[in-house]
């Protein structure tokens, strides 16, 4: 009997973590009612896949929302290293189902489940995503598979000082929000110095095999002492060249970001860019994005006005997608953006930052040792892809203004039931119905 009894505890507790009839009653019609702008209290139930250290930044996306959390209880899951917790918030109807699809949104690779059951308070058939620039606030989720706490091959994970680094850097981050200037990054001269390493090997580089639109832009970094080999550029004073230029924006990321939350941003010509620097043994090589691969990579050619406004539409196509289709814009974002080529005349050129901040997998692309496709959005979006070793497949565009032609061409058979528009006068998404 006692046995019984308390294996039908754990069974409840498991669930619903013995909330009483009324608050399941209250919670329900929280879902029914999501418009109203009253302040309720609801319960949601919540499992961190990654252990607790995620918990600081749910409770900070609650706030985001402008929920106030009334009560906190944690204990550990079933799955060892994971935890169950309750969290009672107060907060509007309105508020609380946009928290509830950011937290649904945002969780299928960032180490946590919403066990939503019990307040089951929104459906997920309207999905949400950032509709101004300020809500990519909460498109922050990591994906934490090669960060150097966790991942042993990580050429930090053994150096406890990188490690501490990298978790300074990772707090400005999460600390950021919209409109704040990005804070400056004294680097050390260990950072100065494995900066200058790959920044010389590209130099070399550069002129023969990135095309005319990172060269010409390179060059103008340069001029204007952006780009030096002796220092580690300033994402602050990176981002108002961008502006100038085409309007793009930075702001800081702690890390590998889910593909939904980094593409969302790019639909409001905003690149998260993350602050910290690879490990000095291993210059050459990073397993995750790093201020270097950013700036060498990326950089020159947001600042090109027609691969700006390529970047942006990828960002536009993915607000609201499903999970496949995100799968296929990130594979399509990965073949150009990270890792494409491009004709210029009867040569081959590297326009992908992957390939202009890694001088390996550079000379690899552009030799006879893999395989060179033309772009087509249709067949590069289900090519699986690498991100371990070097591609053996690239896809080569004609030009930028190709491959937006035909990115717009596939892009206009997705799914989706409506349109969406940038207003950069408000740095607002207009969402459009489409019948
Ligand atoms: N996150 N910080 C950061 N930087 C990137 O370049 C990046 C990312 N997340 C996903 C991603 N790139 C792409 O590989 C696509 O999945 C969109
Ligand atoms: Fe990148």
């Amino acid at each position: 009997k006692a046995e019984a009894s308390s294996s039908d505890g754990e069974e409840k507790g498991d669930d619903d973590f013995g909330l009483t009839e009324e608050e399941l009653v209250l919670a329900r019609s929280i879902a029914e009612n999501p418009d109203d702008q009253s302040v309720q209290t609801a319960a949601l139930v919540l499992r961190l896949r990654e252990g607790m250290s995620s918990l600081p930044r749910i409770l900070k996306t609650i706030e985001n929302f402008k929920g106030q959390v009334a009560h906190v209880e944690t204990r550990p899951s079933k799955k060892e290293g994971q935890f169950d917790v309750l969290v009672k918030v107060n907060m509007s109807r309105h508020n609380l189902s946009s928290l509830i699809r950011n937290l649904r949104q945002g969780s299928s690779l960032g180490g946590l489940t919403l066990l939503a059951e019990d307040t089951n308070a929104v459906t997920v058939k309207d999905p949400w995503f950032p509709r101004h620039a300020s809500d990519l606030d909460n498109c922050n989720h990591l994906m934490t598979k090669y960060e150097p706490d966790l991942d042993m091959s990580h050429p930090g994970f053994a150096d406890k000082e990188y490690r501490a680094r990298r978790k300074l850097i990772a707090e400005i981050a999460f600390a950021y929000k919209y409109g704040d200037p990005i804070p400056n990054i004294p680097y050390t001269e260990t950072e100065n110095e494995t900066w200058k390493r790959v920044f010389n090997t590209l130099v070399d580089l550069v002129p023969k095999h990135a095309c005319k639109e990172y060269q010409r832009v390179f060059q103008k970094l340069r001029e204007e002492k952006i780009f030096e080999p002796h220092r580690v550029p300033q994402l602050q004073e990176v981002s108002d060249f961008l502006k100038k230029n085409t309007g793009f924006t930075l702001r800081p990321a702690a890390g590998l970001l889910t593909a939904r939350d980094f593409l969302s941003s790019l639909a409001f010509r905003i690149f998260q860019s993350t602050q910290y620097i690879r490990h000095i043994n291993s210059p050459y090589h990073t397993p995750e994005p790093d201020a270097i691969h950013e700036l060498l990579g990326h950089m020159p050619l947001l600042a090109d006005p027609s691969f700006a406004q390529f970047s942006q539409e990828i960002g536009l196509a993915s607000l609201g997608a499903s999970d496949e289709e995100i799968e296929k814009l990130s594979t399509i974002y990965w073949f150009t953006v990270e890792f494409g080529l491009c004709k210029e005349g009867t040569e081959t050129k590297a326009y992908g930052a992957g390939l202009l901040s890694a001088y390996g997998e550079l000379l690899h692309s552009l030799s006879d040792k893999c395989e060179h496709r033309p772009f087509e959005p249709s067949t590069t979006a289900v090519q699986p892809y690498q991100d371990q070793d070097y591609q053996p497949i690239y896809y080569v565009a004609n030009s930028f203004e190709d491959a937006k032609e035909k990115f717009r061409r596939w892009v206009a058979m997705m799914s989706r039931p409506f349109e969406v528009r940038y207003n950069p006068h408000t740095q607002s998404v207009e969402v459009l119905d489409s019948v």
